[in-house]
């Protein structure tokens, strides 16, 4: 008989120490003003999380590959250096990127508690399950909640804690946020955690490009479900077959910009509104950036915000960097 029982995940809200502006908001300020744009969390819906996951299988997006496998090769290094007795996630997703750590710490035999902080709690649930499968001995602990909303609330018990905020979405930050964002981090951490940060690298922009274009155009169907979601939450009316994605490298930013381009002049209408708003041929909505780093602006970064750099790993072929970081 199978005596193993899983215990329960339970999931435990993080409340907010900082006010975020809601949807309403967010398209009142950025969509409706000369300059516009949305804040990219609004990709994320469950279609857009599917198409995200889709992304992540394209030939031609090489982050999260590249992130694993260099996770892959240095979680020994990581496991054995921290020796973490709780592993927080920021942006865990389905939790895909933290198995090769969870098979580090097995093989080291450390047991930590891992603990995913998303906004989900049935992904986290699930993804937690199917660890727990995987890794008999590991405990998940969830933390549901915004991690943009302030870190005032963060339970950091335990005495290492590996914080991880990982797939390079410290890109979709602009410099000042990125810097406050890790500060934040910082200001939670104990003399003994440490912050795991993946983040992508200054390469070849034809790579760049291509890798927030790719030819299935499932990048693109990612950026156009932004105009469902505001149908749906805020009954628009967006017509896609009017709208275009458009992604470029910057090379004078190291950025991706991506946008939603208006081919067809077009009003919509925002019934939860009670507004409407004219798009013209070649209006543009900034729906992302997404930063590239050099190593030296990536470590820079890191200890603007505080940190010393305890190690920095780095992926062969297309150039991705893992940096292990800690107080001074
Ligand atoms: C997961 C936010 C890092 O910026 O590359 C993928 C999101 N956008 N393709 C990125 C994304 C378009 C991704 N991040």
């Amino acid at each position: 008989m199978d005596t193993h029982v899983l215990s329960e995940i339970i999931c435990c809200p993080v409340d907010p120490t900082k006010l975020v502006p809601s949807l309403t908001e967010d398209v009142l300020s950025g969509l409706f003003a000369a300059n516009k744009r949305l804040p990219p969390k609004y990709f994320y819906d469950d279609h857009g999380s599917e198409l995200f996951d889709q992304i992540c299988d394209e030939p031609e997006y090489y982050p999260t590959r590249i992130e694993d496998a260099l996770l892959e090769s240095s979680a020994r290094d990581i496991v054995a250096r921290v020796k973490p007795d709780r592993i927080i996630e920021f942006g865990s997703g389905m939790s895909r990127k933290i198995r090769h750590l969870l098979s580090a710490c097995s093989e080291l035999e450390y047991y930590p508690t891992y603990i995913p902080f998303d906004v989900c709690d049935e992904v986290m649930i699930k993804s937690g399950r199917d660890l727990a499968e995987k890794f008999a001995w590991l405990d998940v602990a969830p933390l549901s909640g915004d991690y943009t909303a302030g870190l005032g609330n963060l339970p950091m018990k335990g005495e290492r804690n590996l914080v991880m905020f990982l797939g390079g979405t410290i890109g979709n930050f602009t410099e000042e946020q990125g810097v406050m964002f890790l500060t934040e981090i910082f200001e939670v951490m104990g003399p003994t955690d440490r912050l795991l940060l993946g983040a992508d690298r200054v390469k070849d922009p034809n790579i760049l490009h291509a890798a927030y274009n790719d030819v299935a155009g499932v990048t693109a169907a990612f950026n156009l479900n932004l105009l469902e979601v505001l149908n749906r939450e805020l009954g628009a009316n967006f017509d896609r077959a009017n709208f275009q994605h458009y992604a470029f490298y910057n090379p004078t930013k190291n950025q991706i910009e991506m946008h939603i381009m208006c081919m067809h002049d077009q009003e919509v209408r925002f019934d939860v509104l009670r507004r409407s708003l004219r798009f013209k041929e070649g209006d543009a909505i900034c729906t992302e950036i997404s930063r590239k780093f050099t190593r030296k602006k990536l470590e820079d970064m890191l200890r603007q915000a505080g940190f010393k750099i305890c190690a920095h790993y780095e992926s062969h072929g297309h150039p991705f960097s893992l940096v292990l970081a800690a107080q001074p």
